[in-house]
């Protein structure tokens, strides 16, 4: 795999560059997509942030504009945290016709769909891009770190997850050192919430959903729970936080419906594979957090889903 050193060479040598996030943006995506786009800016690289989706409310601090629409040539490309092309959304087609891509990513489970890819399995992508800015010996200021430290703490759940290594730590360490905010992050991301949505979760918690001995905990939100609360389907971020508290759930799943028939569903795990799990309906992600959509009438999803994880649950 080609170095992070010589993906820092060449980005510093484009003449302007189109940075790109997933659809659903989350901590990690918007940090490693705006920390990469300023220290693009202080080396003179011209580059532009895109994502075919809202940026939640949450990140309002985020000075970078994330443009829903390409309107010039760039010269390179580069998507962050995207395990694969259709997590562009609609830039899906014009990045796969580019010559020039990059693909820095930390998703098991990503398909190597750009020109230059870079994938390093570490607890959050801010990770890689942090390794991309040192050993490219690009300066990295209050702002770049506050961006990657958002990054870190959103993907490992504020330190909670498995996924958290001695290298997560010690970047976390050298952020701090740079001057980034851990406190503030922390309350922004996972503390302070909207009204709607502390509605929505109690709604939506009252149903939870017990299978397979209690092993497999189910929520559901449907567009009648959002549009009750007056939220938005990113309000539900972190619900499945919730259900993985649960002593004895192995499994915690929750199903968004996105339209009549189509679901979103997320799944998370305390040791069983869900990359393989949600793999069965063409998704993925990581082995303990993966996500896919699933098409049909709400109980037969639920059937489906109960029967593929029943498969995989330990006796
Ligand atoms: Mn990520």
């Amino acid at each position: 795999m080609i170095s992070l050193t010589e993906i820092a060479k060449q980005l510093k040598k484009e003449k302007n560059v189109a940075i790109f996030c997933h659809v659903r943006p989350d901590g990690d995506c918007i940090g490693s997509s705006s920390a990469l786009s300023l220290a693009l800016t202080s080396l003179g690289v011209k580059n532009q942030l895109f994502c075919d989706d809202v940026i939640p409310e949450k990140f309002a601090s985020v000075k970078g504009k994330y443009s829903r629409e390409i309107k010039e040539e760039y010269s390179c490309m580069v998507s962050v945290d995207c395990a694969d092309i259709y997590r562009l959304g609609s830039f899906a087609e014009v990045f796969t016709k580019h010559k020039n891509t990059f693909n820095i990513d930390h998703h098991i489970s990503n398909t190597r769909y750009a020109k230059v890819n870079f994938v390093k399995d570490t607890a959050s992508n801010c990770e890689n891009i942090y390794a991309l800015l040192t050993d490219g010996e690009i300066e990295i200021t209050k702002e770049i770190a506050n961006y990657l430290l958002t990054g870190i703490v959103t993907d490992t759940g504020n330190f909670k997850h498995k996924n958290v290594t001695p290298s997560t730590l010690f970047t976390a360490s050298k952020l701090l050192e740079k001057g980034a905010d851990l406190n503030k992050i922390v309350y922004d991301m996972f503390v302070n919430q909207p009204k709607r949505r502390a509605t929505l979760f109690s709604s939506v918690m009252n149903n939870i959903r017990f299978m397979l001995e209690n092993k497999l905990a189910i929520a559901t939100i449907t567009l009648k729970d959002i549009e009750t609360n007056g939220a938005k389907p990113e309000d539900t971020e972190g619900f499945i936080d919730f259900l993985m508290t649960i002593e004895g759930v192995e499994v915690g799943i929750t199903i968004m419906e996105m339209k009549q028939n189509l679901y979103k569903i997320s799944l998370r795990s305390k040791g069983v594979n869900v990359n393989e799990i949600a793999g069965v309906y063409g998704g993925g992600g990581h082995v303990l957090a993966s996500g896919c959509q699933i098409n049909g009438e709400y109980e037969e999803v639920v059937d489906k889903l109960r029967y593929t994880v029943s498969q995989y649950i330990p006796e």
